[in-house]
């Protein structure tokens, strides 16, 4: 039996962020090989998408787990989970683009999760259904908004940590959550495998810069986010197709989901597990405590 990933290609869409992956077919067993190829070109392009498939939910877990724990959303009531871990997320707007008056899931930048002690690694998404027009997702990359600030600005960044927590998170009612709701994380990452540093700040979740006050940390963290959203060269647009798959790493990217649609959009989606956030020299949330500047 030919191998499901022996012709795979990847095919850049920028050298900043995302590649198109052909001739691998995500529901059959992978080889280890495939597998590795498929990771390293997640760290090297930061999503990556796949086009044609044909998931099942347990396919679609199966393969989650190729690249570590499946990571069991710890708000209950965000969305229905089945054993495995996956959900289903079913989305209508109306024509104001809002669903009960609140935005589409996702439609503004933000990382997953960041107020866990240990973050997703990332997250597959499978398009089930596709709204006849809009629904687009769009990712950007944390390590080039990073790269782009001045080298003394960016040192100062590297010595700082934030802290990331659930409060404000739209769960529809009271928040029952497993494990703390927040987390200290370094403001930049610095990425085990690559080396590579990114921003590992999200405005759904980062609350504070913890060493400044509140007025420097909003100051601070706006302009990191306005240059995260505002510049398309650091970033791609994703037009779904049924049976596409965007994988994306939630450590390296922002994404924004366009709520610009009036018809059924179904997206099957898998959290990966991930570590607890290293900074530069080894920095870490937890060695800082959890207390903010006044
Ligand atoms: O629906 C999408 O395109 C992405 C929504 C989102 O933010 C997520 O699944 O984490
Ligand atoms: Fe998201």
């Amino acid at each position: 039996m030919p191998d499901a990933g022996a012709s795979l290609t990847v095919s850049p869409r920028s050298p900043i962020i995302g590649a198109d992956i052909h001739g691998v077919d995500l529901s059959a067993e992978l080889d280890d090989g495939v597998i590795a190829a498929i990771r390293s070109a997640l760290l090297k392009h930061n999503v990556i998408f796949f086009h044609g498939q044909s998931l099942t939910p347990a396919r679609q877990t199966a393969l989650a787990r190729r690249f570590g724990e499946v990571l069991h959303h710890p708000a209950r009531g965000f969305y229905p989970e089945s054993d495995d871990g996956l959900i289903v997320m079913d989305q209508i707007p109306d024509e104001t683009f809002r669903i009960n008056g609140k935005k589409v899931i996702g439609s503004n930048w933000h990382m997953d999760n960041l107020f866990m002690e240990t973050p997703p690694l990332g997250t597959i998404l499978y398009a089930e259904r596709v709204p006849d027009s809009g629904g687009d997702t769009c990712f950007a990359s944390l390590g080039a908004a990073y790269d782009s600030f001045s080298p003394a600005f960016r040192s100062w960044l590297d010595g700082l940590t934030a802290l990331n927590s659930l409060a404000g998170f739209q769960t529809g009612g009271t928040a029952e959550v497993d494990g703390p709701h927040a987390s200290v994380h370094p403001v930049v990452r610095v990425d085990p495998e690559t080396g590579r540093r990114m921003f590992n700040v999200s405005s759904n979740w980062t609350q504070q810069i913890c060493e400044l006050d509140p007025i420097e940390s909003k100051a601070v963290l706006d302009l990191i986010y306005q240059r995260i959203a505002t510049r398309p060269d650091f970033q791609c647009r994703f037009k779904w197709r049924e049976g596409s798959v965007a994988f994306w790493d939630n450590r390296a990217v922002h994404h924004y989901a366009v709520g610009d649609y009036t018809s059924q959009r179904t997206m099957h989606r898998v959290m990966i597990a991930g570590e607890r956030p290293r900074g530069v020299g080894g920095l870490a949330g937890a060695d800082v405590g959890s207390t903010v500047a006044a």
